[in-house]
This record gives structure tokens, C-alpha cells and sequence, in this order.
């Protein structure tokens, strides 16, 4: 997810679908160092904190023995539990490439992996961001179905011309999603899982409001690309998130050209408010600029 402009050719070296070796046997002893730091870090703090289905995917995939997992390995398990495969790719690549992947139940992963001096920070998706971050859930059932009908929903968005609306599905789910359970609220969201501080924040934070799902709503909405998130959209189920993603967007998107968007971190009348934020986070952050 980036407004980067990309080229609209693979690089050399890469297949006409943008698909590279992962090249597992050429990461460093510090590439494994790397991700192990990280997912140590992030597992300990993800245990009451992210959903059910993440953490049965890491179980699953048995993403704990240490080091950059080699997709071929992770492969075999996860073609098993829904059909889904990780795709190796150098980097973000072309709308329609993209989308193609997952209608097509293939996740494109950046192959490397940040330095020891980026931990925290990173523009680019990373392998542990695309693997760590987004692949346990693509253990699940429903959200594999999910990811597929966004893929299919994508290249209908590139042909209507709406692509904006449909990215801010993805931001404000796939990247950035919080999930209701009896328990309270969990984390699902990619973006989310893969940083340490935006784990806590999005959560235990008194600053983000944490809204009720609605795809119009959720669709009106810009996001921040830089920065935390001023509101966080919570599901009430993985099966009502695909159930709205499965209906016909056309009549949706008639109805988004009619609507204004709604500024980022404003919360209107119509909202469900779990959360009401003081958004007192991104007050001081916009008044120290
Ligand atoms: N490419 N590798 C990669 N990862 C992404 O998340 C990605 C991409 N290309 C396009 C894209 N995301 C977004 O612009 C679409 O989801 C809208
Ligand atoms: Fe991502």
C-alpha cells in the first residue's frame, strides 16, 4: 500500500508477474538475527492482544523455530490449510499485479528484511511485515476468502474507477483491523501486528476512537500512511467482514460519488462508538509541527 509510483514492467530478474526466488540460503546470520528479535517482541506482546485465528496461524505454520522463514517451507502448510501460497517480490508492485495475486490466492511478500538499526520504522513492506504481519491470517478460513474477494473486487475497481475507495478497505481492515470477541478487543490487522508501538496504542491508547465496521463509513475514510491511525475500525466477526466484501460494489460505489469523504480522526452521528478518542496524540503531534 504506498501512493509510490511504480514502474509498470517487472524488474530483471523477475517473472512477467513480478515474481522472484526467495532466495532463502542468501540471508545473513544478522537477516535471522533480525527477524528473531522481532518476532520475539512481537509474540510476547501479541498473546492477549491479537486475535484467535493470528495466533493459531503462527502456531500453525510453526513460524516460532527461529529466523526468515523459507516460503517453500510455510508453503506446504498453508496450501494445506486453504489453498493460499506466499509469492516472493522485490518490492511493491503494479495495482493489477497485485490484485491478480490474490484473486488468485497468492500473497506477494517482500523478500528483505529491515536492518538492526530500523526495528521500529520502515516505508517499504518488509519480509517480516509481509510474512509475520499478514500470512498466520491467511491460515483462516474465512479471512483466505476474504483476501481472494478483495483481489476480485480490486480488478473491478481498477475498470470503475474507484480504486481509492477499495484501498481504504484494505488500509482500514487487512492493515489496520481491530476484531470485538469476548474477551475484548483483539488485533487482526497487519500493519498493526508487525509494530510494536501501534500494538499497544491502537488498544490501551485513550487517543484513537475505535469505531463499528461499516463499509460505506470505513470507505469515506483517508489514512494515514506515516503515522498511527486516528481511528480504528472494529469488526464484530472474520464472517461479517467477507459477508460485506461479497456484495456487489457497483451500487456502493454510486453511492460514494454522491457522499463527501469524512476527515480523518472526525466522528459522526451515524457512528457505532466503541471508543470515543480524546485524540490527543495526533492534537500534539500536529501543534509540535
Ligand atoms: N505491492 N508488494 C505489494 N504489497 C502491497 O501491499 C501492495 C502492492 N501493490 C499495490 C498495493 N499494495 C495497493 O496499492 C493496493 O492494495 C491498492
Ligand atoms: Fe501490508
Amino acid at each position: 500500500m504506498s501512493e509510490i509510483v511504480k514502474p509498470h514492467s517487472p524488474p530483471a530478474g523477475a517473472a512477467s508477474d513480478w515474481t522472484i526466488d526467495q532466495g532463502w540460503a542468501r540471508y545473513s546470520p544478522e537477516d535471522h538475527q533480525v527477524w528473531t528479535t522481532l518476532y520475539e517482541r512481537q509474540t510476547h506482546l501479541l498473546e492477549d492482544r491479537a486475535c484467535e485465528p493470528f495466533l493459531r496461524g503462527l502456531d500453525a505454520l510453526d513460524l516460532h523455530r527461529g529466523g526468515i522463514p523459507d516460503f517453500n517451507r510455510i508453503n506446504i502448510e498453508l496450501q494445506a490449510l486453504t489453498g493460499w501460497q506466499v509469492v516472493a517480490v522485490p518490492g511493491l508492485v503494479p495495482d493489477e499485479v497485485f490484485f491478480d495475486h490474490l484473486a488468485n490466492r497468492r500473497f506477494p511478500a517482500g523478500r528483505f528484511i529491515r536492518t538492526a538499526e530500523q526495528l521500529d520504522y520502515l516505508q517499504e513492506p518488509d519480509v517480516f511485515h509481509d510474512v509475520f504481519g499478514h500470512v498466520p491470517m491467511l491460515t483462516d478460513p474465512v479471512f483466505a476468502d476474504y483476501m481472494e474477494a478483495y483481489g476480485r473486487g480490486g480488478q473491478r475497481a481498477l475498470t470503475k474507477g474507484h480504486l481509492a475507495h477499495l484501498a481504504r478497505l484494505y488500509w482500514h481492515t487487512v492493515e489496520f483491523g481491530l476484531m470485538s470477541t469476548p474477551e475484548g478487543l483483539r488485533i487482526y490487522g497487519a500493519g498493526i501486528v508487525s509494530s510494536r508501538a501501534e500494538t499497544i496504542f491502537c488498544l490501551e491508547d485513550a487517543s484513537p476512537h475505535r469505531l463499528a465496521f461499516d463499509l460505506v463509513r470505513l470507505m469515506r475514510t483517508p489514512y494515514r500512511i506515516d503515522d498511527f491511525q486516528p481511528s480504528y475500525f472494529v469488526i464484530p466477526s472474520l464472517e461479517a467482514l467477507l459477508t460485506a466484501s461479497l456484495q456487489d460494489f457497483g451500487p456502493i460505489y454510486e453511492e460514494l460519488d454522491g457522499l463527501a469523504d469524512i476527515p480523518i480522526g472526525a466522528v459522526t452521528p451515524q457512528d457505532g462508538v466503541l471508543h470515543l478518542g480524546d485524540q490527543t496524540y495526533h492534537q500534539a503531534r500536529a501543534s509540535a509541527q
